[in-house]
């Protein structure tokens, strides 16, 4: 099996600048000898061309998707490069850049496959340019991808990538008003940080899995850094306390190799939101070489 590094230097999905040296960053924590020695092979297809903030028209202080059309074109083009990496029987895996990333990760995987998403994440990402208090688009991907809102000018979100009952968060604790309503209503399952208190990581990773591959063929692994505690992982752009330890996080993403092993269900992830301005020596971007690792079959022993 190998693994296919896109990386995904976009940060025009979020307000905190520095998220687009992640990619970067993670090859500097070593991902691909991580990978490596789960007995993953690695390729780097190096960089997506992302249009510098400096170079866009500013967005008016009404935008309501700051930067979207931007946006769309880089993940648009993360789509093709994720198709053909699957057509070629490889794994990709995007680094990101902001979440705003994972509208092109799942469109790739999706072509190929009928596929459920596993989101890792302290939020949502279920706004949408008419609920988003923040016009940032990393906070609507989740939404992009299921169908669900209006986003002008994206006409592929018209239908469904993926259908919302095979779509699973997991570790959420911070979730806008019309985001939790809007979540409520729809069939994608939320499990917040209380469910995972309740009844530990494995056995709510064990049902997201179970509710993500109902049916289909495969699943997209989604990991925002901030799912995790910010002691764990400080670099990103919206930490929130109360998060997964190190610990659970490796649990969490084991179990998920572990049924991948059985079922060869991996198709695509990403691994977004590492801020190396904001981070401490590197760690964030080291949790998330590690984390990869395990969401590729590393045993600790
Ligand atoms: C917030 C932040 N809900 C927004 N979202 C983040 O801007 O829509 N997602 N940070 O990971
Ligand atoms: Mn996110
Ligand atoms: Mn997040
Ligand atoms: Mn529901």
């Amino acid at each position: 099996r190998t693994v296919r590094l896109l990386g995904a230097p976009l940060d025009l999905g979020a307000d905190r600048r520095g998220v687009d040296i992640g990619p970067r960053a993670i090859r500097y924590a070593d991902i691909a000898a991580e990978l490596e020695a789960a007995g993953v092979s690695c390729t780097d297809f190096g960089d997506l061309r992302v249009p510098r903030l400096e170079q866009c028209d500013a967005p008016d202080t009404e935008d309501d998707a700051k930067y979207l059309d931007e946006i769309a074109g880089v993940t648009d083009e993360l789509t093709t490069e994720v198709a053909d990496a699957i057509a070629d029987g490889d794994v990709p895996i995007a680094l990101g850049g902001d979440h705003a990333t994972a509208m092109g990760t799942i469109r790739g995987a999706a072509r190929a496959a009928d596929i459920g998403v596993l989101w890792f994440d302290a939020h949502g990402d279920y706004n949408t340019p008419n609920t988003s208090p923040s016009g940032n688009v990393h906070g609507m991907p989740l939404a992009a991808v299921t169908g669900y809102g209006e986003f002008d000018d994206l006409d592929w979100t018209a239908t469904p990538t993926v259908a919302p009952s095979n779509t699973v968060i997991v570790g959420a604790r911070r979730l806008d008003d019309a985001e939790r309503l809007a979540l409520e209503e729809s069939d994608v399952t939320v499990f917040t940080m209380l469910d995972i208190d309740e009844r530990g990581i494995t056995a709510v990773v064990e049902d997201a899995l179970d509710i993500a591959t109902d049916g289909v063929d495969g699943i997209h692994v989604s990991l925002d850094l901030d799912w995790l505690d910010p002691t764990v992982a400080p670099g990103v752009g919206t930490p929130v306390r109360g998060g997964v330890e190190y610990r659970e996080a490796h649990a969490a993403l084991e179990c998920v190799a572990n049924r991948d092993r059985d079922a060869g269900l991996l198709r695509s992830a990403d691994i977004v939101e590492v801020n190396p301005i904001l981070d401490r020596n590197n760690r964030t971007a080291e949790v998330a070489a590690e984390l990869a690792a395990s969401l590729l079959g590393k045993q600790i022993a």
